[in-house]
């Protein structure tokens, strides 16, 4: 059955399209930088925002109109497949994402909710089967049940621990049962409120326990996906553990999992941490730990988890600048789209236009990225402004051959020190120039 009927195969037509339905810069097939714009960007739908979202917000009901709005839960959840694989195949994305409690509703027992997960997973799969499409990550929701108030892993209450555990065991078989190219942990509620009723070595200790468990069960039932680590710094918890690229890459290496994981940064969650997005990716970069992305963008002007659609050249030229610097790219990851349509966008095309916006804007942030490096723009200016590193005593310093003696024995006999310009006035308006020029 057909969910989005007004909507046609979104197809490449080139920037001069005043077609609305059709791409202006997303054209799967151009090869960018050695590879198809398909295999660098493995764009993916995420479920809750784009099928379970209502539009809903802390001061108004949802305003979102859709076919299975009036169904029964079972029958909504299977609507929600029909329209997932539909809108996965006219939007020409082959990846898509969910939670567990995105495709199924939760029963009265961890029994009832696993058998409705069953018949939603054979559902998906048979999808799967006959249209090509994929499963980029699953996760499971450890963070809306009224069970998970004071944490899931890392709760006061081991009944608790005990009850996601179960649900992470469910979910690593889903993940396995879909083929699921990777499987993420986000830890919503994995954090604390305050340290005055908070013991928080034993909590990290078991976030750490938690993960061991998650390794060793995949690793007994053949599940081969990458595990990653979400990292967000606030919202729901009021402090979370895995706040930003350099606390989790920290968590896991004192927890003996980093060659275990790697990290899915998310734009907006970057900006929540007081960084930008390409600090977070360049941070797990240089740490061998990017492994996806969430792409979506924040509102500088509110300071929340806005969820927008990506539509920001600027940072999606320096988020694709650090994946094709990656080595292998963006590998088992993708570009998944963690972005919601805004309250007022509340028709069925909102959904096609979005996911077109965002796929254009990263289209572009792509060529202009691979640009940036062939003309080697940033490259050179980075390489000339460190240039007293590779020679005389700063090579010495890098090597390792410098001590504190032959340095203070250098500064004695040197000339006064003479420090350069940054240019990053210059530097900038370039960027613009390449951005403007794709
Ligand atoms: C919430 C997170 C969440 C994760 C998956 O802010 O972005 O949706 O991506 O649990
Ligand atoms: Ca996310
Ligand atoms: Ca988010």
């Amino acid at each position: 059955m057909s969910h989005f009927s007004n909507v046609p195969k979104i197809q490449y037509e080139g920037r001069d399209s005043k077609n609305p339905f059709a791409f202006k810069h997303y054209n799967s097939q151009e090869i960018v930088f050695g590879k198809t714009m398909e295999e660098h960007l493995r764009f993916a739908v995420a479920y809750w925002h784009t099928f379970n979202a209502s539009g809903a917000d802390p001061f108004g009901a949802g305003t979102a109109v859709r076919a299975w709005d009036s169904l029964s839960p079972l029958d909504r959840s299977k609507a929600r497949v029909e329209a997932n694989f539909e809108l996965l195949e006219k939007l020409n994305v082959p990846f898509y994402a969910f939670h567990d409690a995105d495709i199924a509703p939760e029963g009265a027992t961890l029994a009832e909710t696993n058998k409705n997960l069953d018949v939603i997973v054979a559902m998906l799969k048979d999808y799967q089967k006959s249209t090509g499409k994929k499963l980029l990550w699953n996760t499971v929701n450890l963070f809306t049940n009224p069970r998970y108030v004071h944490g899931a892993s890392t709760t006061s209450n081991a009944e608790v621990f005990a009850y996601a555990a179960a649900t992470l065991k469910k979910g690593l078989e889903v993940g396995k049962e879909l083929g699921a190219e990777n499987y993420v942990f986000w830890g919503g509620r994995e954090g604390y409120e305050s340290l005055l009723n908070t013991d928080l070595k034993l909590e990290l200790d078991n976030l750490g326990r938690f993960l061991h468990m998650a390794v060793d069960y995949a690793k007994e039932i053949g599940f081969d996906a990458q595990f990653l680590i979400e990292p967000k710094p606030m919202e729901p918890s009021k402090h979370q553990y895995d706040f930003d690229s350099a606390t989790a890459i920290a968590f896991l290496q004192s927890y003996g999992l980093k060659d275990k994981f790697k990290l899915n940064i998310e734009a907006n969650h970057a900006t929540l941490a007081g960084h930008t997005f390409e600090h977070e990716l360049r941070t797990a970069r240089i740490n061998g730990m990017l492994g996806s992305i969430d792409a979506n963008q924040g509102d500088p002007l509110l300071g929340w988890d806005t969820d927008e659609f990506p539509t920001d050249l600027v940072t999606t030229t320096l988020a694709m600048f650090e994946i094709l610097k990656n080595e292998g790219g963006i590998g088992r990851g993708g570009v998944n789209f963690d972005a919601k349509v805004r309250r007022s966008s509340f028709e069925d095309e909102d959904l096609f236009f979005a996911h077109i916006a965002g796929m254009d804007t990263y289209a572009r942030g792509l060529k202009a990225a691979a640009k940036l490096i062939e003309n080697r723009v940033l490259d050179d200016i980075v390489s000339h402004r460190y240039r007293s590193f590779s020679e005389g005593i700063g090579a010495d310093i890098v090597s390792g051959k410098a001590t504190l003696q032959s340095l203070e024995a250098y500064v004695l006999q040197a000339k006064p020190i003479r420090n350069e310009s940054a240019r990053l006035e210059q530097i900038k308006a370039n960027l613009n120039d390449v951005i403007f020029s794709v």
